[in-house]
């Protein structure tokens, strides 16, 4: 078998800080006075902060204020973050991640939109699991552009072909489509139904799994 990779989105893949993404746009848009939900929020996932901004306002300020707004949620975004430990990685997700990390014909890449990735992952001490990551602070487009996930398939020294993407946004789902690659949906399926396989959380799937995805879509 040729060597695979596995590219997880940190967000709502691998650990809860959606949650946190989502309380720090709230709390910014209720003191603005902006209407901001769930539903509104779904929209946002794996945008850049800017982008998010941009969508939650519905319109452009100057770049002065952009700074300023994009500063303080990012504040409390890194609140809400700096009290999170290991019961904050989502089901499955260590599991999985071991799992690969032990394979010899796996490889696997973290990549986030976040230009807090890094951080999170040091917090739980898991970037010793993944051979490659890329985060927002390396990237120039926002998904669903594919930039991220192809710049995290070639650090793997891999194509699109031999890559499978976990994604738990709308956006992302379309990011690793457009660059050619098989993706899972982590979470809802109303939501995520554009993805190769949808499941509830990363507890559901493994090597056998993922190998048999490849199979079914003709990429074994
Ligand atoms: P930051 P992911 C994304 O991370 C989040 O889904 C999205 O909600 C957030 O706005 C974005 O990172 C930027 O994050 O403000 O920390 O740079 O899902 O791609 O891991
Ligand atoms: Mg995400």
């Amino acid at each position: 078998m040729s060597v695979k990779g596995a590219i997880f989105d940190l967000d709502g893949v691998v650990v809860n800080t959606a949650k946190f993404h989502y309380m720090g746009w709230k709390k910014l848009a209720d003191e603005i006075g902006a209407p901001f939900d769930e539903v509104k929020n779904e929209k946002l996932k794996g945008l850049s902060r800017r982008d998010s901004l941009l969508a939650l306002l519905g319109y452009t300020p100057d770049e002065k204020k952009i700074d300023e707004l994009c500063e303080q949620k990012n504040k409390y975004y890194l609140e809400f973050v700096s009290r999170i430990d290991r019961s904050q990685i989502l089901p499955g997700a260590l599991e999985l991640i071991e799992e690969i990390h032990k394979a010899k014909d796996w490889k696997q890449a973290l990549a986030s939109s976040s230009k807090n990735a890094r951080t999170v992952l040091k917090k739980l001490d898991i970037e010793k699991y993944f051979d490659a990551a890329v985060d927002g602070t390396e990237t120039k487009k926002t998904k669903p552009d594919p930039e991220l996930f192809l710049k995290a398939a070639s650090r793997l020294g891999l194509t699109s072909d031999n890559v499978v993407v976990f994604e738990d946004a709308e956006s992302g789902v379309r990011a690793a489509k457009s660059g050619g690659m098989l993706v899972v949906g982590v979470g809802d399926r109303k939501i995520l139904h554009e993805a190769d396989l949808v499941i509830k959380d990363l507890s559901e799937i493994d090597i056998a799994g993922i190998e048999k995805l490849f199979r079914e879509k003709g990429k074994a």
